[in-house]
């Protein structure tokens, strides 16, 4: 055991003299280095007996394909849309080379919910954790799967993740370990959402001034297929005429999903949409929920779910309706006034011919601007005991406020008054290496002005560009207040999914309003919070969720909205960098710290 520590950091120590005496030439030619890499890692994995390293290469590149019926691009991993899905154990190691095979443009993966302890250079979020890997290089990703749990992974880059770069990430429990919960089977569901306007053109409008907003998507994808120009429930929809006439080949054809009669399924879910809060149904079967973000919660059962942006979870289903029949599977626009029809796949008991569309109505959602249906579904969300406990007292407090707002006539999203603006400098090599030009070093406020009315737009609907980060000390017990607020135009609130990296934080309550200290603090659920990574703020409302701030690293916090993250509502967070032992040059072979390494070869 000893002999293998020694082994592994005698092997670290030999990778950083040789990628730091190869960096001139590692900036001509990255395949060189990355053999090193490769060459190194693998007697690592030699050397550590025990625990099982999944070795990948994918090779990301635009492809033409069909979502939903109607030919546009995607950005496909090893050929394929959605991406290859991921299935692991906890305690396993991924060991991923990821080529840039897109021709013009740069690229990074996050891996959502992955906790990326001792190496936040893998988390993958461009200009926080890393450069964006240049077309034609070839990036590591090497991060533990530290626990079991439904995750998923998508470009953190610019509008990437609208541009059809996700997939399923799936972590099965150590060997010799149990669930809570038993079943016979599994399905599993990455729910998205699709617009026919290419991702590039629909960034420019968002950066136009006016900004011109996208509008509703044209189709919602149940893995990756959806159905814009033909309905499989035809007969009943409100939006579509002709009833979908499909071989079961087509790009867009549903994948149905194969069951057998009395079984227990557990049916995984996550929501990778850009925009749209989606509620889920499967037609006359009760779902029993059991895990949320990778953590599991005590059991309750729902007709159907919503689901926001980031957000995973794990049902179970019991196959104990009629045998001779097929069933639906539906998901529904919610929150937003929508104009997209619902997407629909079908529930197979093996006993039937598979193409067999159900007689009956798809399950219709709660009504979209039902607010208070979503808000007693997330009440009823708790951690099962057993999962760990919030410290009972915080160390730090930020409140941020979430506000939209016009910079120079542009549309943008505020926190506190300022809008976020990556840098060109990765925060992680910024701070690590101690160079102060990389950022604003004033860091973000941490609350908003006194007398401020939420309910209201802002009287001076101006606010400002910043990059500063906060600052938290290491291991400090850290609240955040999510403020939600009224937005320019009079009257409207939304709901935003908030997310967070590096973590996951207990959701410690909800409410209306302005969160008043005194009188809100003492309604805190410390004893059974959900521990989760992604938290929405309702309408109008707060929300508070507690961390520890205990892995050294630089945290996005962010609305996953991927337009309002684009249009700054986002921040970040920096503990503990000084902890950090090792970062590949390679994550950092951009901006300033590229040429600090330069100095340092010369
Ligand atoms: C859907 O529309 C596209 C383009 O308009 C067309 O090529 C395709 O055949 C249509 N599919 C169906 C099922 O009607
Ligand atoms: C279609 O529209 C009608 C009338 O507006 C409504 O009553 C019905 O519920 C709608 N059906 C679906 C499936 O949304
Ligand atoms: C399922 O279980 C029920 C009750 O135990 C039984 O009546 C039924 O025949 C079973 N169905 C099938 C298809 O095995
Ligand atoms: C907001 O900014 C615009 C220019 O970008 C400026 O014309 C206007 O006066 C500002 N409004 C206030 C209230 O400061
Ligand atoms: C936000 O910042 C702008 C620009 O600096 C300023 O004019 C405005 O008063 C600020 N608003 C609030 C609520 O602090
Ligand atoms: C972090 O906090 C925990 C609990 O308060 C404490 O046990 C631990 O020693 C602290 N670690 C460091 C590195 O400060
Ligand atoms: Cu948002």
């Amino acid at each position: 055991m000893i002999d293998s520590i020694r082994r592994k950091s005698w092997i670290y120590m030999s990778m950083r003299k040789v990628s730091m005496h190869m960096h001139m030439k590692a900036m001509r030619d990255m395949r060189v280095i990355v053999c090193w890499f490769i060459l190194f890692v693998s007697i690592t994995t030699q050397s550590s007996v025990g625990k099982t390293t999944r070795h990948l290469k994918w090779e990301v590149e635009y492809m033409h394909w069909s979502p939903d019926g109607v030919e546009g691009t995607v950005m496909a991993i090893n050929g394929r849309f959605p991406g290859p899905t991921i299935r692991a154990r906890a305690g396993d190691t991924i060991h991923l080379e990821l080529m840039n095979k897109l021709h013009t443009e740069g690229l990074v993966i996050h891996w959502h919910g992955i906790r990326q302890l001792g190496t936040p250079w893998a988390d993958g979020t461009a200009s926080i954790s890393q450069c964006a890997i240049n077309p034609g290089e070839t990036f590591l990703y090497k991060f533990k799967l530290d626990k079991a749990g439904t995750y998923f992974y998508h470009g953190h880059y610019g509008m990437q993740r609208s541009a059809g770069l996700y997939g399923s990430l799936i972590v099965e429990v150590g060997k010799g370990e149990n669930e809570p919960f038993k079943y016979d089977g599994e399905l599993n569901l990455l729910l998205s959402d699709w617009w026919h306007k290419g991702f590039h053109e629909q960034q420019v409008d968002l950066f136009s001034k006016p900004m011109r907003w996208v509008g509703e998507p044209q189709s919602l994808l149940i893995n990756g297929r959806g159905q814009y120009n033909c309905s499989l429930a035809a007969h009943f929809s409100n939006f579509s005429t002709s009833e979908c006439k499909l071989r079961g080949d087509e790009q867009y054809a549903p994948q149905v999903l194969h069951v057998y009669p009395n079984k227990t399924y557990r049916l995984r879910i996550a929501s990778t949409t850009s925009l749209s809060l989606l509620n889920l149904a499967i037609e006359k079967h009760k779902m029993l929920l059991v895990e949320a973000d990778g953590n599991y919660i005590q059991p309750f059962s729902v007709q159907n779910m919503d689901i926001s942006s980031g957000e995973t979870y794990s049902v179970l289903f019991t196959t104990d309706q009629n045998p001779k029949t097929n069933y639906w599977i539906s998901i529904s626009v919610r929150g937003r006034n929508p104009k997209t029809p619902q997407a629909l796949t079908i529930l197979n008991y093996h006993l039937n011919s598979a193409s067999r569309i159900p007689h009956s109505l798809p399950p219709v959602a709660p009504r979209w601007d039902d607010e208070s249906y979503g808000k007693a579904f997330y009440n009823k969300i708790f951690a099962l005991n057993g999962n760990p406990k919030p410290p009972a007292k915080h160390d730090k407090r930020l409140v941020l406020l979430n506000t939209q707002n016009f910079i120079e006539g542009y549309t943008k999203w505020a926190i506190n008054n300022v809008s976020l603006v990556l840098p060109s400098t990765p925060y992680l090599g910024s701070i690590r290496y101690g160079l102060s030009n990389g950022f604003d070093q004033e860091p973000p406020p941490d609350g908003y002005k006194h007398g401020y009315d939420v309910m209201k737009p802002a009287p001076n609907k101006n606010s400002t560009y910043g990059s500063g980060v906060y600052m938290l000390r290491f291991n400090a017990t850290v609240d955040v207040i999510l403020q939600n607020a009224n937005m320019i135009k009079d009257s409207v609130s939304e709901t935003h999914p908030w997310h967070l990296h590096g973590h996951d934080f207990w959701v410690l309550g909800y409410g209306e309003g302005e969160f008043v200290a005194e009188k809100d603090e003492g309604r805190f659920n410390l004893k059974n919070p959900p521990f989760r990574n992604t938290g929405v703020v309702f309408p109008y409302g707060w929300t508070a969720v507690r961390f520890v701030a205990n892995n050294p690293g630089v945290w996005a916090f962010h609305c996953h909205i991927e337009p309002h993250l684009h249009m700054g509502m986002g921040v970040v967070f920096a503990e503990g960098v000084r902890h950090i032992k090792e970062i590949p040059t390679q994550a950092l072979s951009c901006g300033l710290t590229a040429k600090m390494f330069m100095k340092i070869n010369h």
